[in-house]
Parts: structure tokens; sequence; C-alpha cells
């Protein structure tokens, strides 16, 4: 027979209970150090908006791999983040050593091209089993090749927009029939399924789902998406588990929107707004 799901309303209180502090002594090595896979030509801005978002999220250290083409933009745009010089002048086609990385980010304006899929196969297959967040390019790439699924680390977070999951699953008729769906492939691939839109939905591998109560129709921009990448990469990095990052994660990004839009309008929301006001949003968590 069919079991009820725990839904649960991610509020204030929980945000905060998940939200580790940071003592006194701690330096940037206790924070983890992320590294993001994200940008193609044309489509570089997405790397530096995650890469912001990420380094606003509390991570120690941040390196950003990016083609040849992205490197002067990478480094002009945020200087805070180091940067990982692809062999290719393009796209992604092949990752840097893993080993020093706390947690991997892939997918913001990545293209989804041939060798850009080789590259992502490639790295999966490194059974690094580090903590990963799976995004926009990343998501359309793994629709492609859902043998991938059983390659993926324990702990992953895949954040598809309702268009993404469509391609990663089927096309549905409603949110209603969305969300079984996003639950039942939580469950079975074992990942955390972040079924972004207003008041997105957090489908997790223990059948548990969370609604977020953050978040305005300002976020219907571009570049959105990506900044959420970001969090969630650095709260990865940081040691939450992908089930707190998620949860955590989507909360401060709705909340930094929020704060965003009470100086200005949903019309005028930037992307880059959001990371501007995380600082705002973490201090109610305080
Ligand atoms: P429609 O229009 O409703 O019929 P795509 P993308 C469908 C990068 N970016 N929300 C929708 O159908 C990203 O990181 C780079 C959204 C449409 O067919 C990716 O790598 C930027 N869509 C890449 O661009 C800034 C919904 O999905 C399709 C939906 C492409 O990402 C922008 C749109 O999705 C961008 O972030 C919903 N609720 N429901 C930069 N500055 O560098 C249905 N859809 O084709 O995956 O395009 O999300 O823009
Ligand atoms: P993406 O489509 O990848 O750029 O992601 C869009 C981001 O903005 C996600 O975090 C969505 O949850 C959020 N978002 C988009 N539209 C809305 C909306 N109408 N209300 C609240 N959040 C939204
Ligand atoms: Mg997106």
């Amino acid at each position: 027979g069919q079991t009820e799901t725990p839904f649960f309303y991610t509020d204030h209180q929980v945000a905060k209970s998940l939200l580790k502090d940071r003592r006194t002594f701690a330096h940037k090595g206790n924070f983890g150090h992320a590294l993001l896979i994200a940008g193609s030509y044309g489509k570089m801005g997405a790397a530096v908006l995650a890469s912001r978002g990420c380094l606003r999220s509390g991570v120690g250290l941040l390196t950003t791999h990016v083609p040849r083409l992205g490197y002067n933009i990478l480094q002009n745009s945020i200087p805070e983040a180091m940067a990982s010089i692809d062999q290719s002048d393009l796209m992604f086609t092949q990752n840097p050593d893993l080993a020093s990385f706390d947690a991997i980010g892939i997918g913001p304006g990545l293209d989804t091209k041939c060798n850009t899929g080789r590259g992502v196969q490639r790295m999966l297959e490194e059974e690094l089993k580090k903590p990963m967040v799976i995004d926009a390019d990343g998501l359309n790439l793994l629709a492609k090749n859902p043998e991938w699924l059983k390659l993926l680390p324990p702990e992953t977070i895949l954040t598809p927009h309702p268009g993404e999951f469509a391609r990663l699953t089927h096309p549905v008729e409603c949110g209603y029939e969305r969300l079984q769906l996003a639950k039942e492939y939580a469950r079975d691939n074992g990942v955390v399924l972040v079924l972004k839109g207003a008041y997105t939905a957090i489908a997790c591998p223990d059948g548990t789902c969370w609604f977020n109560s953050t978040g305005n129709p300002g976020m219907a921009t571009a570049g959105s998406g990506d900044v959420l990448t970001g969090i969630l990469l650095g709260l990865l990095a940081q040691g939450y588990t992908a089930k707190e990052a998620a949860i955590l994660g989507v909360f401060l990004h709705g909340l930094a929107a929020d704060f965003a839009v009470e100086e200005g309008s949903h019309e005028a929301l930037l992307a880059g707004d959001i990371t501007q006001h995380l600082g705002l949003a973490f201090a109610t968590l305080k």
C-alpha cells in the first residue's frame, strides 16, 4: 500500500536550527574548499553568479573551473575565487585533480556539447564520493545519460526547475503529479531533489518532503538558479549534509531575494541582488 509522505515547511525556526556556529578562532581551512565547474562561451555570467553565491555562503575557499575564455572574466568579476583553467577555450572538457576539494558543484552555464558530456562522465567515473550539487546543463546532460545516476555520490543534490525536471523524467499534467514524481525520483535514486519554483519542494531520499517559505516572483529572472547552486555548494563544502544544505540554502536564497525586493521591486530584481542580500538573510538566523 501507499505510505504517507511526511511533509514539512521550512520556517525561520527550522533554518535557525540548521545553521552552524562559527567559532572565534576559526580559520578558512575550517569551512571547506569548494570546486565549481561552470561557464562556457556566452554563459560565463552563470559561473560568476554561482561563484558569488558560494563565497557569500561561508565557504573557506572556492576554486572555479572555467574554459580559457573565462579566465579574465572570472578573475576580474570575483577576485575572491581562485581559477582552474580548462584546456579548451570554449567549454568544460576535463576536471582538475579532485583530491583537495570538499564538495563539487557542476552545471551553471556549462552547455551540453559532446566533449563536455564526456568530461562529466569521466569525472563521475572517478568514484570520488565527494558531495555534489548538479544544476542546469549538468542536469540536461544527466537527462541524456541516465546511466550516470548510479555513479552519483551518496550526498548529491539535484536542482531542476520544472523544465529540467521534465527532461530528467517526463512532462506532467499538474503540480501534484510533479511532486509525486519528485518524491519517487529522490527515493529511487538516493538524491536530494530540489524542485524549484514558488514554494520550492525538497524531496529527500528518506521520503520526507520540505516546502520552502521564502522567495518571491522577482526571482523569476536570469541567473537566480545559478546563485542557488553556489549557495548549496558552499554549504556542502562546509560539511552540511545534502539534506541540510538544501533546506537551509533554499531558505536563505529566498530570504535574500525577499530582502532585495524590500529595497526595490520584483520587476527590477537582478540575480546579483540576491547575493548582495545574503548577509542580511544569514543575520536573521543568528
Ligand atoms: P516554457 O518557456 O515555459 O515553455 P532551459 P535556462 C521550461 C544558463 N544561464 N522555470 C521552459 O519552457 C543556465 O545555467 C546562464 C523555468 C523552457 O523551455 C543553463 O546552463 C545565464 N523554465 C542555461 O543557461 C543566465 C521552465 O524550461 C525551459 C519552467 C540554460 O538555462 C541564464 C527553460 O529552461 C541562465 O541561468 C520553470 N518553472 N517550467 C548567464 N547570465 O550566463 C518549464 N520550463 O532551456 O533549461 O534554459 O534555465 O535558461
Ligand atoms: P532557474 O530557473 O534555474 O534560474 O531558477 C530560478 C530560481 O528562482 C529558483 O530558485 C526558483 O525557486 C526561484 N523562483 C523562480 N520563480 C519563482 C517564483 N515565482 N516564486 C518564488 N521563487 C521563484
Ligand atoms: Mg537554472
